[in-house]
């Protein structure tokens, strides 16, 4: 072993790697490798692996995974500083391919020993996310509740696995209703940095959140002004999120204009995108658009009735959001109430319908609506917030205490804006907070993520038989 080692920091050494720069962290990731044993004698193999970077382009990169035989060592390793501690190997990029940009590739490989069996690896990440792309094997058996995430340790995704719409609930994999409770991103055009490594651990790990919304806006500098760098942002996210074991809510955020319409050519083209390429996860579910507002329902309807087609067509399986009349208040801004949605329902079967309130603007009236509509529709609170409509303001504490036991009362899903430290109240964090690595001290929250924090954080109880 120590003498591997040696072995290894002198190759290291003569190919004048170790002082190889840090990688840096990346916003948005996702990655495939291919791994395969290109040769093998007694006692030692020969392996190459390629890296692919399917998220945002990359300035540094390490490449992680796990040698699953205790008996399995790196002797010698080339395109990458290799370094093993126990069954943990890193490969982190050099000078002529830190850089990978958005599709690209990295060609390593090494030469190893084993003593009893030589299993392939497993566990591959890529700046710390999962590269789920990786080794196109049969997920290991279980209990069918495997989130994708190379584990089965008890997370939203592994319990309840494929969502589904069952009446007017989301559902489990075991046809029960379940409630998931998690926090919506800011706008990705501005707040990218809020979404890294260590931001997406304390959303699962601290906050024990069970869904991430991915905020993908569309003008604003969103979507229209780059289809393809905001579609792999997003895939990034679901990666990330999925590693983590959180459902990922793929939102195209329609603001302004508000009539849906006006985007319906990008969204196919967005959603036919994202459907095709996130089909085999059980993550996923897809928020065809935000708010519409100054529209009618029925051109919410004929939106909702083009464009779910393109998702079913490319994944057949996954919950689709629709938002509703005057902001996704279906319809009570507007002066209307959901009896509209009621007596029209959009033709498809697997929907459910976005309510969003922000508590200090919308109170009784709008409850009132919720409280009547939620046994005649399916709904999902894809997006609230604690403080006024305009996303500042005070935050009002009775109200959102109000509508959040609403909320568990019914079983219906929540994602709160912003998990952002925008310099606006219903952010989480308190601003400068994103990108400096600590999202858990009590220091970074503002009031809304400290109330928010504590209600998403207590234990799910999600049915398993
Ligand atoms: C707000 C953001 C703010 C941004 C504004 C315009 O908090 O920083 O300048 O959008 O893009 C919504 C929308 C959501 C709004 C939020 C608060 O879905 O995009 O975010 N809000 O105004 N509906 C009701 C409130």
């Amino acid at each position: 072993m120590k003498r591997l080692l040696a072995l290894l920091a002198t190759c290291a050494t003569v190919l004048g790697l170790t002082a190889a720069v840090a990688p840096q962290a990346a916003a948005a990731t996702g990655c495939k490798v291919d791994y395969t044993v290109t040769s093998q004698w007694t006692g030692g193999f020969q392996a190459g692996v390629k890296v692919t970077n399917l998220g945002a382009p990359l300035t540094g990169w390490t490449l992680g995974f796990s040698l699953p035989d205790a008996g399995q060592k790196i002797a010698q390793g080339w395109n990458a500083t290799w370094s093993q501690s126990g069954s943990a190997v890193t490969a982190a990029g050099v000078d002529w391919n830190r850089t990978l940009a958005t599709n690209a590739s990295a060609d390593l490989g090494f030469t190893g020993t084993f003593t009893g069996a030589n299993p392939k690896p497993t566990a591959f990440t890529l700046n710390g996310v999962a590269c789920t792309g990786s080794l196109e094997e049969e997920p290991p058996p279980g209990d069918g509740g495997d989130d994708g995430d190379g584990d089965d340790n008890g997370t939203p995704v592994d319990v309840n696995g494929q969502l589904h719409v069952c009446g007017v609930n989301l559902c489990n994999q075991y046809d029960r209703p379940i409630q998931l409770r998690g926090m919506s991103t800011h706008g990705l055009q501005w707040f990218s940095q809020c979404y890294d490594t260590a931001s997406l651990d304390a959303l699962a790990n601290d906050w024990k959140a069970d869904l991430l919304r991915a905020a993908m806006y569309v003008q604003e500098d969103g979507y229209e002004t780059d289809p393809a760098g905001f579609t792999s942002k997003v895939n990034g996210l679901v990666d990330m999120a999925e590693a983590r074991g959180m459902y990922a809510l793929i939102d195209f955020h329609t603001l302004t204009p508000g009539d849906p319409n006006h985007n319906l050519a990008r969204a196919k083209t967005f959603f036919a995108s994202v459907a095709a390429r996130n089909a085999a996860k059980k993550n996923v579910i897809y928020e065809i658009a935000n708010e519409p507002n100054g529209v009618s329902w029925a051109g919410i309807k004929s939106y909702a009735e083009q464009v779910i087609p393109v998702i079913r067509a490319a994944d057949p399986d996954a919950v689709v959001i629709v938002g509703t009349r005057g902001w996704s208040s279906l319809g009570v801004s507007d002066g209307s109430n959901e009896s509209e949605v009621v007596n029209s329902p959009v033709n498809a079967t697997n929907i459910m319908y976005a309510f969003h309130f922000y508590a200090a603007s919308h109170k009784d009236n709008y409850r009132a609506t919720l409280s009547q509509a939620a046994s005649r529709l399916p709904l999902f609170v894809s997006e609230f917030g604690t403080v006024s409509a305009t996303g500042g303001g005070a935050m009002d504490r009775a109200s959102t205490t109000a509508w959040l036991d609403l909320l568990d009362q019914r079983k219906i899903s929540y994602a709160n804006w912003t998990y952002s430290d925008a310099p606006e109240s219903s952010a989480a964090f308190k601003p400068g907070t994103c990108g400096g690595g600590d999202y858990s001290s009590s220091g970074v929250l503002t009031e809304s993520g400290a109330l928010l924090k504590s209600r998403i954080s207590t234990p799910d109880s999600f049915p398993t038989s």
